[in-house]
């Protein structure tokens, strides 16, 4: 289903960007029947029976022009289950970071269709101040062909060097999506230079959860879709007090007198069992 191997000079030029770029990644026989499950998903169809944990748009209720997104399709569907929480997954954000093993934290399906609106830029660890550490790292993948046209993710490079700052700002749709961005490298002397993820269906990337990173509007006729799995640390705790980011949703899931994220909600993907 994925194929791919970590050498030192990718693990060098993502120490050195904050991210890398691959053209293959996710084996292409599955990516049509990945592209299938989005109208379904959207619809409200979920194969398990289980709902995801959050979603903004839905069929024939929301605008057409807007980023949908979904968030935690893994426990409603068992093939987007097998992507996101695959071990290479995993195994990559680890080597990568320097963790022991990867947890998924969360899982996005993203469809921006043609004229699809923005999404603001951010740092993924922004959102997660209620885990110990406050870390992140993203795999994202995807289905389809991506451009600048196509208002593909873009990055800036060498921003996982500059701190984390508390999320601010619009997510979904905002009127400048580089608003958060500017605001910030204007008051701390910092250059812009951005990175466009234009890979074919199948691609992906990987960037550090303290990448500055949006998209902007798809102006081609095309769908840009992509599945996405966000990583934290095997043995990261959730954080006694902090409440920031996305904590309403996702500390729930803490059970009485334990800090641990349980692997019911928080699935493993792999561990380095050498050490
Ligand atoms: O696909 C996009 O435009 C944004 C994705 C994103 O923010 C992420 O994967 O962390």
């Amino acid at each position: 289903m994925i194929n791919f191997e970590l050498d030192e000079s990718l693990i060098e030029e993502f120490n050195n960007n904050g991210f890398l770029i691959l053209d293959n990644f996710l084996d292409l026989n599955y990516i049509e029947d990945l592209r299938n499950k989005f109208e379904p998903l959207f619809k409200g169809n979920f194969e398990t029976g289980i709902e995801p944990d959050e979603w903004n748009w839905k069929f024939g209720k929301d605008p057409e022009d807007v980023t949908r997104q979904i968030c935690n399709a893994w426990k409603a569907d068992h093939l987007i289950k097998k992507v996101v929480c695959h071990k290479i997954i995993g195994e990559v954000c680890s080597r990568l970071m320097n963790w022991q093993g990867a947890r998924l934290v969360q899982d996005n399906v993203l469809w921006k269709p043609p004229g699809g609106k923005t999404l603001g830029f951010h740092q993924d660890a922004a959102y997660d101040d209620w885990l110990i550490p406050q870390t992140m790292m993203t795999c994202w993948m995807s289905l389809d062909h991506t451009s600048k046209e196509t208002g593909t993710l873009e990055y800036i490079k060498g921003s996982h060097k500059w701190g984390l700052q508390p999320p601010k700002g619009e997510f979904h749709s905002p009127e400048d999506y580089k608003k958060e961005l500017n605001i910030f490298t204007e008051k701390n002397n910092k250059q812009i230079e951005v990175a466009y993820v234009e890979v074919p269906a199948g691609g992906v990337s990987f960037h550090h959860g303290f990448t500055w990173h949006g998209s902007g509007i798809n102006t081609s006729s095309n769908n840009r879709r992509a599945i996405v799995s966000h990583c934290v640390p095997s043995n990261a705790k959730f954080h006694p007090t902090n409440e920031g980011g996305t904590a309403k949703t996702y500390k729930k899931y803490k059970k009485e007198n334990s800090d641990l994220l349980d692997e019911e909600y928080f699935p493993l993907l792999w561990e380095n069992n050498s050490i």
